[in-house]
């Protein structure tokens, strides 16, 4: 039989947004761009992703067994597995499941525990989806939430902002102590910055800020999750990798805002990934 891995892959599981720019739409091309082949696991097909009034989506949850079971037929390996976007319980067991089937102790496992921002959850997101949502947030080996998904997963009050490092090394504590070895929580606002958080087991927290740009635009977690992933497959340090995902990010909204890009939109990466340092 022929071998199908010659090259580093990663398998994504997270849903199609044919508008919007987020999840595979944005996986894909940043992965890809990192020298990594990106093998989609499409959850759902959206026309465009659910912040905007109105939308239309398929399901394909159904469809993932067999769709997988070919995968394993063909022996796939990938050195990372990567999801995003889950909008129910069952397509976060289907993850779990993955996981099990496809990974060993050198495949990087990174969830972004995606359910809400701005301390609200996103529609579809039940307190069922979110509990289950904490299962597999203890299966990662990286975990990427924003404060509100930290809170969620953690049982903490969420606030706009003033948050204390105490405070915040408290939350990314619980998050390492459910699994996680690495723990990064993206878009604290602490005045005129944003801040990222970062916890690696067994050494000092470490917190990077960027300069707030006024405009929160849609899918710049899926644009931060992407680097993240391709840099540890590629075996970029975690802190370092997260200062140029945190900066990549911040150089896509500079760019969205001065093309008057709507927030919906997400950002126009496109323009500035030829600045992405590959490793
Ligand atoms: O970027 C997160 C995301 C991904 N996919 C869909 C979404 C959202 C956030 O709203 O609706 C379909």
């Amino acid at each position: 039989m022929e071998e199908h891995n010659h090259q580093k892959k990663i398998a994504s599981i997270n849903d199609i947004s044919g508008f919007g720019r987020c999840s595979i739409t944005v996986a894909m091309p940043i992965v890809s761009y990192m020298k990594i082949q990106l093998c989609p696991v499409p959850t759902s097909i959206f026309s465009n992703h659910t912040a905007y009034e109105h939308y239309y989506f398929d399901d394909y949850t159904d469809r993932l067994y067999s769709y997988i079971e070919n995968w394993k037929k063909l022996s796939l390996k990938f050195q990372g597995i990567m999801s995003g976007y889950l909008g129910s319980a069952k397509q976060i067991d289907i993850v779990k499941d993955f996981i099990r089937d496809f990974s060993d102790k050198d495949v990087v496992i990174v969830v972004d525990p995606v359910m809400g921002d701005n301390g609200k959850t996103y529609i579809k997101f039940t307190d069922d989806i979110c509990e289950r949502m904490k299962l597999l947030a203890a299966s990662a080996s990286i975990l990427t939430p924003n404060i509100t998904e930290a809170c969620i997963l953690t049982g903490h009050k969420y606030k706009e902002a003033g948050w204390k490092l105490n405070e915040l090394k408290e939350i990314a504590y619980t998050l390492n102590q459910l699994g996680p070895e690495k723990v990064v929580i993206t878009g604290i606002k602490q005045g005129s910055c944003i801040a990222n958080y970062v916890s690696v087991k067994g050494f000092e927290p470490k917190v990077f800020k960027t300069k707030k740009i006024e405009r929160a635009y849609s899918g710049t977690g899926d644009v931060f999750a992407s680097i993240i992933a391709a840099d540890a497959v590629n075996g970029v340090d975690f802190f370092d990798s997260v200062k140029k995902a945190s900066r990549f990010v911040k150089k896509c909204i500079q760019r969205s805002v001065e093309l008057d890009i709507p927030k919906e939109d997400g950002v126009c990466f496109e323009e500035l990934l030829h600045t992405l340092k590959i490793k």
